[in-house]
């Protein structure tokens, strides 16, 4: 092909180069930062490689997504694993969610996953309420929360009637601390985790809002599982405006994902994120995560771009955004208008196709990284962010303290080109749309709450 035919492709400068202001300080830091940019620019300029068919990039000279071969990963990923795996046999309802979850994201119908998914987690719910890891293992919150999802994603009678509520209820009440937070596990840490995995379970499963008996959290005057959460979260905020595991903890990606996500569930964004939060601190904090060139999110300060931060702060735009913006339909509500972002999702996904896709299926942490399903799952969880936007709604009656959680829509705000503003940026990648909150599809969020409205737990 001759080069007057190359396309003029659409992409900013900043995703080109080495950042524009280096520090001469040289630190370990700064090692291993300029190797990660080192190891990403190739990748991101690949456009230019005369090897390459113009035909693998889009007008923005963005890569495929190799949706074929990334299947062909998950579905080994949901395979046996060797003997030196056995480290993560803990980690085995998450191994399911993450596999599952990505195939959906990527078109796949995982519904044919449902009798294996019941089987498995048959034998991992504890005899005295909650989920573990495998059979014999102590209930943990974060096992729980990707047992909930995984049963939620395959769906059907059999799924969600594997759930011991009443023990389940009484579980998460041993778990409530008089802080207004939740330990993840019984003798084990409270943090922003357990806040988000246990109002995940109560709103899923339909379990009372009130506290049992038994919680000894009752003894300090709470009353229901959302007394004093709402301050708990407020108290994780640092002073860098990110969010920590917990008070006095360091500000990190994941933890701001669970506690906007809690706060969410907790009550409409626009009102638990304004009166629990100092929003424009949270802001400054969540933009200073986004790097150039690489595009790609970095978990803390100082820390480098990883793949799976593209959902656990990619993901907090979507809540923040509408925490910002209001209800849809509200009058005088500040919603953003058409092409306005609060982030650069055109760079985040330059990272995601450019440089987190493994020649051989699977997508990864970063460049010099082996794909795994979690990095897989939640690189594609950041396209799915980035190629929908999100609304809330309030309800007319407020009876339902989820009702806004169950409000989410997907709404058409196209984002425009950064390089050339009367084009409508694409990343041609296609993925699904998942709920914002649940970080599975809607309609399986839907589903497994429905299922139990029409089963009120009898306490
Ligand atoms: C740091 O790892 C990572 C953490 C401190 C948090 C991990 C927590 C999650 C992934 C969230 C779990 C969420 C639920 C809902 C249970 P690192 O030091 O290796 O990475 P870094 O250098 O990027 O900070
Ligand atoms: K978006």
């Amino acid at each position: 092909m001759a080069d007057s035919d190359r396309t003029e492709y659409q992409i900013p400068f900043y995703y080109r180069c080495e950042p524009p202001l280096p520090d001469d300080l040289e630190t370990e830091t700064s090692i291993v930062q300029d190797k990660t940019v080192k190891e990403c620019l190739p990748l991101l300029n690949e456009v230019d490689d005369a090897s390459r068919s113009p035909f693998d990039f889009n007008e923005f000279g963005l890569p495929n997504l190799e949706k074929e071969k990334h299947i062909g990963f998950l579905h080994d990923n949901l395979g046996e694993f060797p003997a030196p795996f056995v480290g993560l046999d803990a980690s085995r309802p998450w191994m399911v969610y993450w596999a599952l979850l990505g195939l959906y994201l990527l078109g796949e119908d995982i519904s044919v996953f449902r009798s294996r998914v019941v089987k498995t987690f048959y034998s991992m719910q504890h005899p005295d309420g909650g989920i573990g890891g495998g059979f014999g293992q102590y209930a943990h919150l974060a096992g729980t929360y990707a047992a909930l999802l995984s049963l939620a994603l395959v769906g059907g009678e059999e799924a969600y009637g594997l759930v011991d509520r009443q023990k389940m209820w009484h579980w998460l009440g041993r778990l409530k601390q008089a802080d207004g937070g939740f330990k993840v596990s019984e003798g084990a840490e409270e943090d922003t985790r357990g806040a988000l995995c246990a109002l995940l379970a109560i709103s899923l499963l339909n379990l009372p809002l009130s506290l049992p008996r038994d919680s000894p959290a009752r003894a300090a005057g709470l009353e229901t599982f959302r007394d004093g959460l709402g301050e708990y979260l407020s108290r994780c905020q640092t002073y860098e405006g990110g969010i920590a595991a917990s008070p006095g903890g360091e500000a990190h990606g994941s933890y701001a994902f669970c506690a906007l996500a809690c706060l969410c569930l907790y009550g409409p964004p626009d009102r638990t994120i304004n009166k629990f939060l100092d929003v424009d601190a949270l802001l400054w904090w969540l933009s200073s995560r986004q790097y150039a060139p690489e595009g790609g999110l970095a978990g803390r300060t100082n820390k480098l771009v990883d793949g799976c931060y593209s959902h656990w702060l990619g993901s907090c735009w979507p809540l923040i955004q509408a925490a910002v913006s209001g209800p849809r339909d509200s009058a005088g509500s500040r919603s953003l208008g058409v092409g306005e972002n609060l982030y650069s999702s055109e760079g985040l996904a330059r990272y995601i196709l450019c440089c987190c896709q493994a020649e051989e299926g699977g997508l990864r942490d970063k460049p010099s990284k082996h794909p795994d399903s979690y990095h897989t799952c939640y690189t594609l969880c950041g396209l799915s962010t980035v190629e929908h936007s999100h609304s809330y709604a309030l309800a007319d009656n407020d009876d339902d303290p989820f009702s806004s959680a169950f409000s989410w829509e997907v709404s058409h705000t196209p984002i425009h080109s950064e390089q050339n503003d009367s084009k409508v940026f694409d990343t041609g990648a296609g993925v699904k749309k998942i709920h914002p909150i649940y970080t599975i599809p809607h309609d399986a969020a839907l589903a497994i709450r429905q299922w139990f409205l029409m089963r009120p737990l009898d306490v």
